[in-house]
Parts: structure tokens; C-alpha cells; sequence
């Protein structure tokens, strides 16, 4: 069967008011590049005219400014789910302009699957080889695309020639099955390929194939500033003495890590310390460091749902494609965030936080309580589920006006359960086998920025008066968070009229 080559123009009429559209990828990666431009413009011309044009978005996590800049940018959006981490997105949502629910990465797949969000009108693939029987071969970044091809009613095909070198063999495709019938997903170590190198799709619901010759226009990670540098340091020095005393296996264990410069240099540290073994990653996202660290043989083997290299860094990889052909796997997000995979790899879970409470609690999403940053992502698929779960940040922010230690969360995301150390850059906060008091008393000591230390003390005396097992003075909690708001400096906080 021939499937024809049709416009960009001609794919987006494909879409109507009211549809679930779902996209592959994962990240900028893998995310289609040109249908969305026209599918914008459709929007603004038919909300000229006074008519109506929104859609459903669900992609694997966040895209790129094709998906959500333009589509948000054109009020196309109707609700969106699981991830996004675009300014303009960002603003959509935090206005009020787009619904969005906030998901664990590996849910979606299951969820769309029981039929939880109901059907998938059409879904938009980016794919750099295909056949005329429907096989495809994806781009650097997976997502939920096995679930999305096989679930929608219509598929549109964008065939990209930007990569010069095949992709074929670096994709896992596979789709477990669902409850009751599930069994367990059978990856014993990173590297065991479960599924197939192809994803097959019926050519009978395929459109047709926009071309597109985009790059996935990801810009290079900031070297690590000195900040950066010492929150890795000092999260490296604790794996190593982890490592010294037997806490983790001499053999080393599995590392997933978050996206950002402050995991970008946590890797770095791990690459440069010589205590720490060669590793492998098992991971949703692989950045520049992980390819320099597979360069050098510090990283042996990385599974993951996408490559989110810079542009730059795509183009070194793709020149020595050969080498990290048998070094990298790529999955769908459901099996690269597998919480089943993650206890039983036994992986060595790092991730951010924008603020956590003296308690260990954890708030990866709100800025200030209520303003969404980005989503949860995969952070909990895997720090709920991890050997060991480490968080971290700047132990202050905005020029020293906000502590990211505070009393209470303004926001939970990651709760106390999941949290087995914090970091940041004064020092590290190992919370294993201590209570709510005893944990108080290590952050306060270890992460705490020292213009902090007193107040976060003073809290805690006052909080002992109310007592319980996890003491807090309800009333005073949240006066860190108020000062800011009111004063714009969280210093000012006072705890006098609490006393
Ligand atoms: O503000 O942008 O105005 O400068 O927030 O802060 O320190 O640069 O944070 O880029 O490392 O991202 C948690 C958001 C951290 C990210 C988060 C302000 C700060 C700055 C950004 P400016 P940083 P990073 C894998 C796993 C959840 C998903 C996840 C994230 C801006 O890591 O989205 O882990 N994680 N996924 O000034 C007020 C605070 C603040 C604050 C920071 N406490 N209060 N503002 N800021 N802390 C990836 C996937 O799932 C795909």
C-alpha cells in the first residue's frame, strides 16, 4: 500500500475542535517538528472568525516549542498532560487558559490504555525510516509511542531526513500487558532488550507523511558554575563513601538522573571521582554528560527513553554512531520509568527539588505553593522505588530572599517516605532511620544556608512547644512563604507573636 506525502497544511486539517492529539517523544527529542506550526495557525484563523479550535495535548513528557510553544502561544490548548516545561506553556496553564494535570511519566500509557482519558483521535509520529507495510524506526526519543500508534484512530507520519546516520537498533519497543493478565517486564540488568528494534503500525490508519528536516534545536548545558560543582561534589563524596562502607555493592548500582544543569554536574563529579566503579544508567533521560562519560568508559551502558543531547552534541554522536550502538537502549517511558524495574535494578535515584522541609518532605513542582514550574516528570516513578533516593538543590534562591529549606512544604510531591538524603550545596543530609526531630536536626545542620541556620532553629524550638511526633506550630509554618510574599524576602520572617 502507498501512503502519500501531503503538506503540513494538509495533516493539520486531518485534526478537529475537540480532538486528543498525542505525540512521540520524550523531551524535545523524538517530538515532531511541523504540523504544529500549521495546526497554530489553523487555531488563530478559525478564533479570528469567532470559532471554536482546542485540543487535548498528551505527549510522553515535555516537547519543544513546536508543540507547546505554538500551540499555547495560539490558545489552541484544551488540557494537557503528563509534563511540560515551556515558558509559554507555563504561563498558559498557570493562567488559567489551559487545563493540565500534573502525572507520573509512566502512567499515561496504562492510564490512556484502561481508558482512562478516552480515545486517541490522532496521533502525530516523528519516525527516520519506515517501510510501506507500516514499520517504523523512531528518532532519539521514544515516549509513549508504542501505546499512542497502536491506540489512535488516525497516524500521521513526520519523516525526518535531519539525522544522516540510521537510528535502527537503538529502540526497545515494547507494550506489556495489562492487569490481570500482566507479567512481570523481564530486565534483569540495563542492557536486556525486551521488544522489538521496529514499531509496527496498520499503514491502513496512516494519513500521511509530512517530511521534516529539523534538528531538535536543544541548546548545549551551561558548564558546571561553582554552585553547580558543589552539590555534585558533595553527592559524589557520599556515594563513594557509601561505596567504602558497603552500603552500596562494590559492583556500583544503576544511576538515574534528573534533567538540569545540577544533575549535569552530578554527573560530571561521578565521572571525575576515581573511588567510583564504572556504571550504568537506567534512566528516562540521557544528556551531553552521559555521552562524555560513555567516551571516556566511566558509563558502560545507558538505557533510557530519550537522548536529549544538544544539537551540537547529537551531531558527535551521530559521527561515531557505531560506538554507542551497543551501549544504548532507548524505551517507552512506561518501561524506562518502570517502578517494578526500579526496585528490583536496585538504582541509585537523583533528582531536584525546588524546596523540601526541615522534615524531608519535598516540593518539585510549585513555586511558592501554587505557580506550576514544570511536573513531576519520572522524579517519583523512580525516587519512590530506588535503593537510594537523593534530592537536591541550591540551599537558597532569588540572591539569598528564598531558603529552599523551609517548616513546612508549600507543596508535596515527593513525601518523607521517599526521601532517603538531601543534598545541597553546604552539605549532605542522610535521613535514613531517623525521626521527624532527628531529621529536622540534620538538615537544619547539613543543607540549611548559614543566613538561614538561626531562623530555621528558632522554628524548630517553637514547634517543640506544640509537641506531637512531627512537631510543627500549624500557624507559623508557612511564615517563611508569607515574609516573601509580603516583604519579598524571607529573612523577614518572625516567629515573636508565635511564641
Ligand atoms: O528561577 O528561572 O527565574 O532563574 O526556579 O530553578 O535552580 O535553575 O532549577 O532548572 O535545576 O530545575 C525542580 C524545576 C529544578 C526541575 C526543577 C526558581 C529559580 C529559577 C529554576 P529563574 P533552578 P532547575 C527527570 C525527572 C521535576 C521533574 C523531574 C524539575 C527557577 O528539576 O522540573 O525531576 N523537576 N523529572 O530561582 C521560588 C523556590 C525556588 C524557586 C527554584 N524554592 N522558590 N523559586 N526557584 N527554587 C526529567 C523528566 O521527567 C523529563
Amino acid at each position: 500500500m502507498s501512503i502519500p506525502f501531503i503538506s503540513a497544511e494538509e495533516a493539520a486539517s486531518v485534526i478537529k475542535n475537540g480532538d486528543t492529539v498525542a505525540f512521540s517523544g520524550f523531551t524535545a527529542s523524538g517530538t515532531p517538528k511541523v504540523v504544529t506550526g500549521a495546526l497554530a495557525q489553523r487555531a488563530r484563523a478559525l478564533h479570528e472568525k469567532g470559532e471554536p479550535f482546542k485540543i487535548n495535548v498528551f505527549t510522553g513528557a515535555s516537547t519543544n516549542d513546536h508543540v507547546d510553544g505554538e500551540l499555547s502561544r495560539a490558545n489552541a490548548i484544551n488540557m494537557r498532560t503528563p509534563y511540560q516545561s515551556h515558558k509559554d506553556a507555563r504561563n498558559a496553564l498557570n493562567n488559567g487558559d489551559m487545563s493540565y494535570f500534573d502525572l507520573h511519566l509512566s502512567h499515561l500509557s496504562q492510564d490512556l490504555r484502561y481508558g482512562f482519558y478516552g480515545d486517541i483521535d490522532v496521533a502525530i509520529i516523528e519516525v527516520t525510516e519506515m517501510s510501506p507495510n507500516g514499520e517504523l524506526i523512531l528518532g532519539a526519543g521514544m515516549g509513549m509511542t508504542p501505546t499512542i500508534a497502536q491506540m489512535a484512530k488516525k497516524v500521521i507520519i513526520e519523516y525526518s531526513s535531519y539525522y544522516q546516520n540510521s537510528f535502527r537498533g537503538f529502540h526497545d519497543n515494547y507494550i506489556p500487558l495489562d492487569p490481570p493478565n500482566r507479567r512481570e517486564i523481564p530486565i534483569y540488568k540495563p542492557s536486556d532488550r525486551i521488544g522489538s528494534t521496529v514499531l509496527k503500525v496498520d499503514p491502513k490508519k496512516i494519513v500521511g507523511i509530512v517530511p521534516s528536516n529539523l534538528s531538535e534545536s536543544i541548546k548545549p548545558f551551561t558548564a558546571p558554575d561553582e554552585l553547580t560543582q558543589r552539590i555534585g561534589d558533595n553527592i559524589t563524596h557520599f556515594l563513594a563513601e557509601q561505596l567504602r562502607t558497603g552500603k552500596i555493592p562494590k559492583e556500583f548500582l544503576p544511576i538515574q538522573s534528573g534533567v538540569g544543569n545540577v544533575a549535569n554536574a552530578v554527573l560530571y563529579g561521578l565521572g571525575e571521582n576515581p573511588d567510583i566503579p564504572q556504571f550504568e544508567m537506567y534512566t528516562e533521560v540521557i544528556q551531553d554528560a552521559v555521552m562524555t562519560l560513555m567516551e571516556e568508559g566511566k558509563c558502560r551502558f545507558a538505557s533510557t527513553c530519550a537522548l536529549t543531547f544538544s544539537d551540537d552534541a547529537m551531531l558527535r554522536f551521530m559521527d561515531n554512531i557505531d560506538f554507542f550502538r551497543d551501549k544504548v537502549l532507548m524505551r517507552p517511558g512506561e518501561i524506562s520509568n518502570s517502578p517494578e524495574v526500579v526496585r528490583r535494578l536496585g538504582l541509585i535515584a537523583m533528582n531536584t527539588a525546588l524546596e523540601a522541609d526541615i522534615f524531608g518532605n519535598v516540593n518539585s513542582t510549585h513555586v511558592l505553593g501554587t505557580k506550576m514550574m514544570n511536573g513531576i516528570g519520572g522524579s517519583a516513578d523512580f525516587s519512590r522505588n530506588a535503593y537510594l533516593s537523593i534530592f537536591s538543590c541550591p540551599s537558597i534562591q532569588k540572591g539569598g530572599k528564598i531558603s529552599t529549606i523551609v517548616p513546612m512544604v508549600s507543596h508535596l510531591d515527593h513525601s518523607e517516605h521517599s526521601v532517603k538524603i538531601l543534598a545541597t550545596e553546604q552539605g549532605v543530609a542522610d535521613l535514613r532511620g531517623k525521626d521527624p526531630r532527628q531529621r529536622a536536626q540534620t538538615i537544619i545542620e547539613n543543607c540549611v544556608h548559614p543566613m538561614y541556620k538561626e531562623l530555621m532553629w528558632d522554628y524548630l524550638k517553637l514547634a517543640e512547644k506544640t509537641g506531637g511526633h512531627t512537631p510543627h506550630t500549624l500557624g507559623a509554618a508557612f511564615a517563611l512563604h508569607q515574609a516573601f510574599q509580603e516583604k519579598g524576602d524571607m529573612l523577614q520572617a518572625d516567629f515573636a507573636k508565635f511564641a
